[in-house]
């Protein structure tokens, strides 16, 4: 195992990995930004190290200042949460090169899913179910380009290659605005990746949410802990989810799942993963793969009762699955509402110091924050102070004790979105369970 992890984020997720090391007995070296010394997380490691200024370019995302970090502490590997590099096949492989470990899959594999055409080649080569269309990246012919949107249907949506989580997409209503769409879809790919790459798709037009988490050791040992449903979601922001998506016959979730386990097998994938799916009209449609833990990997870990950052970390280190498919088990239901410290109406960002801190608990409730009385929201980086999360043998169950814990909640002195899941916590259709992606926008009028 490990002897010390350097871990290459802040805030929430920061904190989480610092318990899974200090529980598994590895040295924890937090590494912040000049305006986040006093986070909780760099208060509790071992060591810390202030790489750099405020913006996250020259802090979170400066690749030498973390490899340097690692190299006077030596780290021998470096988490890097979710967001910032998590995601950055080029830090992977320079944390590689450097001669540590990148607690995530290979550097080719990230690149592999980091661009959307070759990502949804290798899925549907290992059965996984994708959307109907391009099946690779659209030519510069236009004749041919109007005969895959012919035969694919319409609407279609243009997406960019090397985007994903909602950047670089364009819906097409008729024939006659594709070859245009194509067009300014790919100069704006273009300009923001660096590549102008863009594939086409039927666009789904009522679709859920639905994601599967994998963990895979990379030595043929692949399981899946089930899915999660993210369907209330506001401009691509996810702001409440939960565990397991509800209302899905079983013989198609178990179909879905064993496709997910059997791609991480094919693509020798290491670590935590996600599978994002579309779902609609009880059929599962591959979007994307992210190569990291994600925000909302606490509501897998309460219906599976699976420490996802410690297993992250095990077979990271070259250790086999602890864990057969047998083994994982889902129990009840999870919720997680995400605190943003935002205008609960305008969705500005809301950063300023918070007098006053309470947490909710009881049985079955679980706070993943780094927030504490006097703590100063910067106003820096991403607006997520806290996660709240609860748990219960049934869906209505685990809402009602959201419900009674979003009650208790208290954060003084910054404007919140807390109204704004009090909202959805007692809204009827979400009680309900299957509302689809664009329920929230609409709710709130957009
Ligand atoms: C789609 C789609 C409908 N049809 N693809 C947006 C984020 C990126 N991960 C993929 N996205 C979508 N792709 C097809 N073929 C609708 C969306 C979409 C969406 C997906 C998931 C969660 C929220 C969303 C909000 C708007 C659009």
């Amino acid at each position: 195992m490990f002897d010390k992890i350097l871990i290459a984020n802040r805030g929430e997720i920061a904190l989480r990995i610092l318990r899974a090391c200090k529980e598994m007995g590895i040295a924890t070296v937090a590494v912040h930004s000049l305006v986040d010394r006093n986070l909780k997380h760099v208060r509790l490691a071992d060591e810390s190290v202030c790489i750099g200024p405020n913006p996250s370019s020259q802090s979170y995302l400066n690749i030498p200042a973390l490899i340097s970090a690692m190299e006077i502490t030596d780290a021998v590997a470096a988490h890097p949460g979710y967001g910032f590099l998590a995601e950055n096949a080029d830090f992977a492989e320079q944390v590689q090169k450097s001669g540590f470990t990148f607690i995530g899959p290979d550097p080719d594999v990230i690149r592999l899913m980091g661009d959307k055409v070759s990502a949804i080649a290798a899925m549907k080569k290992a059965g996984v179910p994708t959307v109907p269309g391009s099946d690779g990246p659209l030519p510069d012919n236009s004749e041919r380009c109007l005969e895959i949107g012919e035969k694919v249907g319409y609407p279609v949506i243009i997406k960019a290659a090397a985007g994903g989580g909602g950047r670089g997409m364009r819906v097409v209503e008729r024939a006659e605005d594709l070859i245009n769409a194509i067009s300014v879809t790919k100069s704006e790919a273009q300009a923001a990746f660096g590549d102008g790459t863009v594939y086409l798709e039927k666009f789904l037009q009522n679709p859920r949410h639905v994601e599967i988490q994998v963990m895979s050791d990379g030595q043929g040992n692949a399981i899946h802990l089930g899915d999660r449903d993210c369907s209330l979601q506001r401009r691509h922001q996810k702001v409440l989810e939960e565990a397991p998506a509800p209302g899905i016959p079983d013989e198609v979730r178990r179909q879905v799942h064993d496709s997910c386990v059997q791609a991480c097998i094919d693509i020798g994938y290491r670590g935590a993963g996600t599978f994002e799916f579309l779902y609609e009209d009880e059929r599962f449609y591959f979007i994307e793969m992210n190569t990291r833990i994600q925000v909302e990997h606490p509501v897998t870990e309460m219906v599976t009762g699976v420490d996802l950052i410690k297993e992250q970390i095990r077979v990271c280190a070259g250790e086999k699955l602890s864990l057969k498919q047998e083994d994982i088990v889902i129990r009840g239901h999870a919720f997680e509402c995400r605190i943003n410290a935002e205008d609960p109406q305008t969705f500005f960002p809301s950063p300023g110091k918070v007098n006053n801190f309470h947490m909710p608990g009881g049985l079955g409730v679980r706070v993943d924050s780094h927030l504490y009385s006097g703590y100063t929201v910067p106003p820096n980086y991403d607006s997520m102070i806290a996660k709240l999360i609860t748990h219960a043998e049934d869906r209505e169950t685990a809402l009602a004790r959201m419900r009674v814990a979003l009650s208790e909640l208290v954060v003084d002195g910054i404007k919140t979105n807390i109204p704004l899941q009090e909202e959805l916590v007692r809204d009827e259709a979400f009680a309900k369970g299957g509302v689809n992606i664009h329920y929230l926008e609409k709710k709130l009028g957009l």
